[in-house]
């Protein structure tokens, strides 16, 4: 069955504070799919345009130098209504309001290193997906335990 994809990427804060196999465990056993990682480290180019929205506003600037501090993974999670449930395991952008349970709420003190990033919208997903993989790096194949995760009868 077609599902819904999403974007995810573990920042260079979360690499370093050894993090990534944690992040990667809880949106697995949250029933979704991994169909595509990889370990880069971000231009600025790249950095700019996946950031683009951004620019302008008073962290931008941070938040480039930042993310290009060091290697990343970025990752493509499918599953139904993919980008909603996987913001919701990330938790809220500001350290005071995540939520404690979420990634951010467990992990994180800080609005620049917040160790996670995922995509906002299926609109955002699409381009971002589009930004850091070709299709060729994605897998198509099915999981076993996907019966167990959706009710089909
Ligand atoms: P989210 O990552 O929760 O979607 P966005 O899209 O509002 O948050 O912001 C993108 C990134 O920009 C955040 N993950 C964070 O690293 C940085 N950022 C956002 N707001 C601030 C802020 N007020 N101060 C510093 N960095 C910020």
């Amino acid at each position: 069955m077609e599902r819904e994809r999403t974007f995810v990427m573990i920042k260079p804060d979360g690499i370093q504070r050894g993090l990534a196999g944690k992040i990667i465990s809880r949106i697995e056993r949250k029933g979704l799919k991994l169909v595509a990682l990889k370990m880069m480290r971000m231009d600025k180019a790249l950095a700019e345009k996946h950031y683009a929205v951004h620019h302008g506003k008073p962290f931008y600037d941070r938040l480039i130098n930042f993310i290009t501090s060091g290697p990343v993974i970025a990752s493509i999670w499918e599953g139904d209504n993919v980008a909603a449930i996987v913001r919701k395991l990330v938790g809220a952008t500001s350290p005071d309001t995540a939520e404690p349970g979420s990634i951010r709420g467990d992990f994180v003190i800080s609005t620049t290193l917040n160790t996670i990033h995922a995509s906002d919208s299926k609109e955002s997903a699409a381009f971002e997906i589009n930004l850091f993989f070709k299709e060729e790096e994605i897998q198509d194949y099915s999981l076993c335990l996907e019966p167990w995760f959706y009710y089909s009868a």
